[in-house]
């Protein structure tokens, strides 16, 4: 039996406790009793071809199936999206409800859910510097620098590293970094909304509204009415988490294993998911799609038109954005549930249509292309298309969008990898000649089939 104490700061905190309380034997008893079992062994190609598949991370959080998709705290997504409480008159989930159910693996109540509304509003202040060092840079700076940079600036704040620097047992460490991430996740909506206004708005500042929950917030931040606020809740969840080995959680997961503090480690998990193989790729769907449009002269293209920009795409060696996977091989199911939205609510806008089509025809393509192994679209392949109907039209502002929903998943993660003390990772490298010996010989000495 324990003898640490709950914290008494929130519900939601005390809830974590009692998750962690229970989590943490079954782990130490992982690696006491069954570290040697072997679950996995790693080849040639996963050496060269960047550990796809290698199974060496652990969470708890959501996992990823290739035919089925995501599940959060072991939920589909209509049915993560069908339990969490709703605002009264809303459509969309909170994200603070969905939050609290990535944390701790259960609904919350209404009052539980307000409960974090008002403990986000109250940590979500901004400390001035962090616009001042947004507004040093240079103008045509990439939102997502920008973004990075931000969240970088804040580790001055951080809780964690002073906590550790005073002298902090390992059970306890992931208090502070509780109090990191949440702090933390409550800024991201004026910060995001903030640069979006600098850089697109002239500067124009809205100030926050204390009466709203975290999407209704944004949206206003954003200064775009209703329903921009469904749009970023049912955003935000859909962008959260996909479980460890994706380039941003797996970064922020590394940062953090080294016991750098929330500010360090998902501003690397941003600096992942800004190259245009990840998160990027939303910015990339909007660009092609215009430049499609562009070509021709501003109206849709026929389906045989469309066949011949994706194999003049292909053929210039470049890669359908929004399209494949490392790990999915049927249409991701974030797609779809941006897509069910769509159709309800801007079942006539052009870009849909295009969207839509692509879905018909680039799977085809890509198939006879004979390359990917997923020729199905990813969550990347829809977003854009959404923000842009509610006037989102600065396309390399939407990875920031994604970086926020993002930061829900990653810090969650962290926190519980401190709540269960998960070591500094570092995997062992070998030489190109210590791999040329063993493929020519049929393996690493020693180590079997
Ligand atoms: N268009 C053209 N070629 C593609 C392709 C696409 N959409 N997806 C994969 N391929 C190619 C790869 O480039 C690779 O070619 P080479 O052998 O010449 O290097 C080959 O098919 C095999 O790749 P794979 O095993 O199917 O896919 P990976 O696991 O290596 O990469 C991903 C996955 C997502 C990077 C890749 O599918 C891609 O580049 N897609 C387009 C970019 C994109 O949409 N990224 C967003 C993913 C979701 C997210 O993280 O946000």
């Amino acid at each position: 039996m324990s003898t640490e104490k709950p914290p008494r700061s929130s519900a939601l905190k005390a809830k974590l406790f009692e998750k962690i309380q229970v989590a943490r034997p079954r782990v130490q008893r992982l690696a006491k009793e069954f570290a040697n079992v072997v679950i996995d062994h790693v080849t040639i190609g996963q050496a060269i071809g960047g550990a796809r598949d290698v199974r060496c991370l652990v969470t708890d959080i959501s996992y990823l199936d290739p035919q089925e998709g995501i599940r959060f705290r072991g939920k589909t997504i209509p049915e993560t999206f069908s339990l969490l409480p709703r605002l009264p008159g809303h459509e969309q989930p909170t994200v603070e409800a969905f939050f609290y159910f990535l944390l701790t693996g259960e609904i919350p109540t209404s009052k539980e859910t307000s409960e974090v509304i008002e403990d986000w509003r109250s940590r979500s202040l901004v400390p001035p510097y962090v616009f001042g060092v947004l507004g040093a840079l240079p103008h045509d700076t990439h939102p997502m620098t920008m973004l990075s940079t931000a969240v970088l600036s804040l580790q001055r704040e951080s809780i964690f590293a002073r906590r550790y620097a005073e002298g902090l047992k390992k059970t306890d460490q992931w208090d502070p970094m509780y109090e990191d991430a949440v702090n933390l996740i409550a800024k991201l909506p004026r910060i995001a909304a903030y640069i979006y206004r600098l850089k697109y708005k002239g500067d124009s500042r809205i100030e926050p509204d204390p009466e709203l929950d975290f999407g209704g917030n944004f949206a206003h931040l954003m200064g775009i009415p209703h329903p921009y606020d469904e749009v970023s809740r049912m955003h935000f969840i859909l962008h959260s988490d996909h479980e460890s080995g994706n380039v941003s959680a797996h970064a922020t997961h590394l940062v953090a294993s080294a016991l750098s503090d929330c500010y360090y480690a998902y501003s690397a998990g941003l600096n992942g998911l800004a190259g245009p193989l990840h998160g990027l790729a939303n910015q990339e769907v909007l660009a092609w799609i215009q430049n499609v449009m562009k070509k021709l002269g501003g109206k849709l293209p026929t389906e045989q038109e469309l066949v011949a920009f994706l194999w003049d795409t292909l053929k210039a060696g470049r890669v359908i954005p929004g399209y494949g996977h490392a790990v999915l091989r049927k249409t991701d199911p974030r797609f779809t549930a941006q897509n069910e939205y769509a159709r309800r609510h801007l079942p006539d806008d052009p870009l849909l249509k295009l969207v839509n089509m692509l879905h018909k025809l680039a799977p085809g393509v890509l198939t006879e292309h004979g390359k990917t192994k997923n020729p199905w679209p990813n969550v990347d392949a829809h977003s854009g298309v959404i923000q842009w109907h509610y006037g989102v039209r600065e396309w390399e502002f939407y990875t920031v969008l994604f970086g926020v929903g993002r930061g829900l998943g990653v810090l969650a993660n962290i926190v519980w990898d401190r709540a269960l003390g998960y070591t500094l990772e570092r995997p062992k490298s070998v030489t190109t000649d210590m791999l040329e010996a063993w493929g020519v010989g049929g393996g690493r000495p020693g180590i079997s089939e």
